[in-house]
């Protein structure tokens, strides 16, 4: 019994851990289905993220990602190399250059 208990224990601890982390990321430069794509993509490739949803009318992106593995100021960094800011960090400039005409 002491044993079943201690077990149960351990994996409410070890799925405590491994739980998905939730964010809403700002990205006000997303202006059409193409940035939606883009966004999508760049945060999807990003090891640890499980999801990827943005959303064109709110401008944001919610990511549902393992926090062991990647950390939101990453996600943050990997929306700005795609060419668009997130929250406070500011877009690659070279990135945004190389957007299609109407995503700029
Ligand atoms: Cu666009």
């Amino acid at each position: 019994m002491v044993r079943a208990i201690a077990l149960a224990v351990a994996l409410l601890i070890v799925s405590n851990a491994r739980a998905d982390e939730v964010k809403v990321i700002a990205v006000k430069g997303a202006k059409c289905s193409m940035c939606v794509d883009t966004i999508t993509e760049a945060l999807t490739a990003v090891t640890g993220v499980k999801a990827a949803k943005v959303d064109l009318k709110k401008k944001t992106a919610t990511v549902t990602f393992d926090p062991e593995v990647v950390t939101l100021p990453e996600l943050e960094k990997a929306v700005a190399a795609a060419g668009y800011d997130a929250n406070a960090t500011k877009r690659d400039p070279k990135a945004y250059k190389e957007l299609p005409g109407c995503c700029r």
